[in-house]
C-alpha cells in the first residue's frame, strides 16, 4: 500500500540538522519512506491513499534511547528525604536507592511489572515517541533479570512502538553478593548474560561505572563477555565522578556513553574517534540538583554526536516526557532547539545502533514520523509539558495512543 502525505513542512533531521523541506510531500510504502521532497517535485506515482496533514510540521518519531521504564514500586519517599538534605549516596548507603527498587521489582510478578510500566511508556508515546530503549537492572539475578527483559519484550509486542532491550545486570551489587563484587561479575558473565542472550532477550549490554557501583576493571570483564556474545555495549559513565568509563566505552566501540557530567576532553576525543554517542540526561541532572554540566564545549569541538534521553527511573529521573528533556537540554545544557531535536531523533537512533534505518526522514528509512500542529520546530523544545496536537505515524500507519 502506497500512501501520499500532503500539505506539510518537514524537518527531516538528515545529517542531524533540521534539513527543512517547506511545502513538502512524503510517499510511504511497506512501512518505509519511498520518496520525500518538495511537493512541486513529487513524481507522478499512483497512491492507494492520500492524507492531508493540514499544514503540520513533520519530524521523525522521537526516540528515547535511555530508560529504566520497568520497575517495581516508586521512590517518592526518597525524593522527600533528598529535599530535606540527604544525598543520593547517603540514601543508597542506608539500603535505599537502587536496592529498594530491586526489592520491589523482585517482589512483583511479570504481569504486575508489565501493568505498572504500561502507563509510563504510554505517557512517553503521547509525546511523540515511536522508539525507546528499556534497561533491566533491578532484578540482579537470572530469574529476575529475565522477568524484566520479558516485560520489556512484551511492551514492544503490545504497543505500536519499537522497543530495544538492554541488559543492565551490572547496575548494582545484589545483597546476596554483598562484599563480593568480583564474584557477582563472574556470575553475571558466566551465567546470566550468556543465558539471557541465548534466550534472545538482549539487544545490548550496559553497566553502571561509578564508585557506588562497579569499577572500570569490573565493567571491562562485562564488555569482554558482551563482545564474545556479539552484543554491543554502552555505559553509565562519569555521572558522579571521573572514573575513565567514557574512554573504556569508546575502547569497546560502545554505542554510547551516558550521563558524562565528569568526563574529560580526552574522553571526548576517544568517543569521537570510536563513534560513541554522548547520551545526556538532563532529568537526572535536574532531579539530583547537580551543578556540574557535561563538557559541552569539548563534545562539540571534537564532533561527538549528542543524544538526549529521559533516563526514566524511579530514583534519579522520574521523567515521563521526552519533550521536557528537549527543553532542559536547551536551558540546562545550552543546546539549541535544533541540536536538542537531533538528540532525540538521529543521534538517539545511532545510540541504539539504528542510525542507518531510523531517526531521520530520508528515502529508504522507516516511516516513523510525527505531524505536529506547531508554528516551527523550536516549539517542541519551547513548550514545557502539555499534550501538543499531533498525529503519530509508525511504519507508515497512523497510530492512536
Ligand atoms: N544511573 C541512573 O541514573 C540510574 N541508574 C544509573 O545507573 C538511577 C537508578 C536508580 O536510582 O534507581
Ligand atoms: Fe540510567
Amino acid at each position: 500500500m502506497r500512501t501520499l502525505w500532503l500539505h506539510c513542512h518537514v524537518a527531516s533531521m538528515a545529517q542531524g540538522a533540521y534539513s527543512i523541506i517547506e511545502e513538502a510531500a512524503i510517499v510511504t510504502r511497506g512501512g518505509l519512506i519511498e520518496w520525500i521532497g518538495p511537493h512541486r517535485a513529487l513524481p507522478m506515482t499512483p497512491a492507494d491513499r492520500t492524507v492531508d496533514l493540514g499544514g503540520a510540521w513533520v519530524t521523525p518519531g522521537l526516540i528515547d534511547c535511555h530508560t529504566h521504564a520497568v520497575f517495581g514500586g516508586n521512590r517518592s519517599d526518597e525524593f522527600e528525604q533528598r529535599l530535606q538534605g540527604a544525598s543520593y549516596a547517603q540514601i543508597a548507603a542506608q539500603g535505599g536507592g537502587i536496592a529498594s527498587t530491586v526489592r520491589a521489582t523482585r517482589a512483583a510478578s511479570e504481569d504486575e511489572l508489565f501493568a505498572s510500566a504500561l502507563p509510563r511508556v504510554q505517557a512517553l508515546m503521547r509525546d511523540g515517541v515511536t522508539m525507546l530503549e528499556i534497561k533491566s537492572g533491578y532484578g540482579l539475578d537470572l530469574a529476575n533479570e529475565r522477568k524484566m527483559l520479558k516485560v520489556i519484550r512484551r511492551l514492544g509486542e503490545a504497543l505500536p512502538l519499537t522497543v530495544r532491550s538492554t541488559c543492565l545486570a551490572a547496575h548494582a551489587l545484589p545483597p546476596e553478593f554483598s562484599g563480593r563484587a568480583d564474584d557477582y561479575i563472574g556470575y553475571l558473565c558466566e551465567q546470566m548474560l550468556p543465558t539471557l542472550a541465548e534466550e534472545g532477550l538482549v539487544d545490548a549490554v550496559d553497566a553502571f561505572c561509578e564508585h557506588l557501583a562497579f569499577s572500570p576493571v569490573q565493567v571491562e570483564r562485562v564488555f569482554i563477555k558482551a563482545r564474545e556474545l556479539g552484543l554491543p555495549v554502552k555505559l553509565h559513565a562519569e555521572q558522579l565522578s571521573s572514573q575513565g568509563g567514557a574512554g573504556l566505552a569508546a575502547r569497546y566501540r560502545g554505542l554510547s556513553a551516558d550521563h558524562l557530567e565528569f568526563m574529560t576532553e580526552q574522553d571526548a576525543i576517544a568517543m569521537a574517534a570510536a563513534g560513541t554517542v554522548a547520551v545526556l540526561l538532563p532529568g537526572a541532572f535536574h532531579c539530583l540538583r547537580e551543578t556540574r554540566r557535561p563538557p559541552m564545549e569539548a563534545l562539540r569541538k571534537h564532533g561527538v554526536k549528542i543524544a538526549l534521553a529521559s533516563d526514566l527511573n524511579p530514583g534519579t529521573s522520574p521523567v515521563l516526557s521526552l519533550r521536557l528533556m528537549l527543553n532542559m537540554g536547551c536551558t540546562l545544557f545550552h543546546m539549541t532547539p535544533e541540536q536538542a531535536l537531533a538528540g532525540v531523533t538521529l543521534h538517539a537512533a545511532t545510540a541504539l545502533g539504528l542510525g542507518h534505518s531510523h531517526g531521520s526522514l530520508e528515502e529508504g528509512k522507516v516511516a516513523d514520523f510525527v505531524a505536529w500542529q506547531i508554528e516551527r520546530p523550536a516549539d517542541l523544545a519551547y513548550w514545557l509539558g502539555g499534550d501538543l496536537n499531533k498525529r503519530v505515524v509508525r511504519r507508515g500507519q497512523e497510530i492512536s495512543y
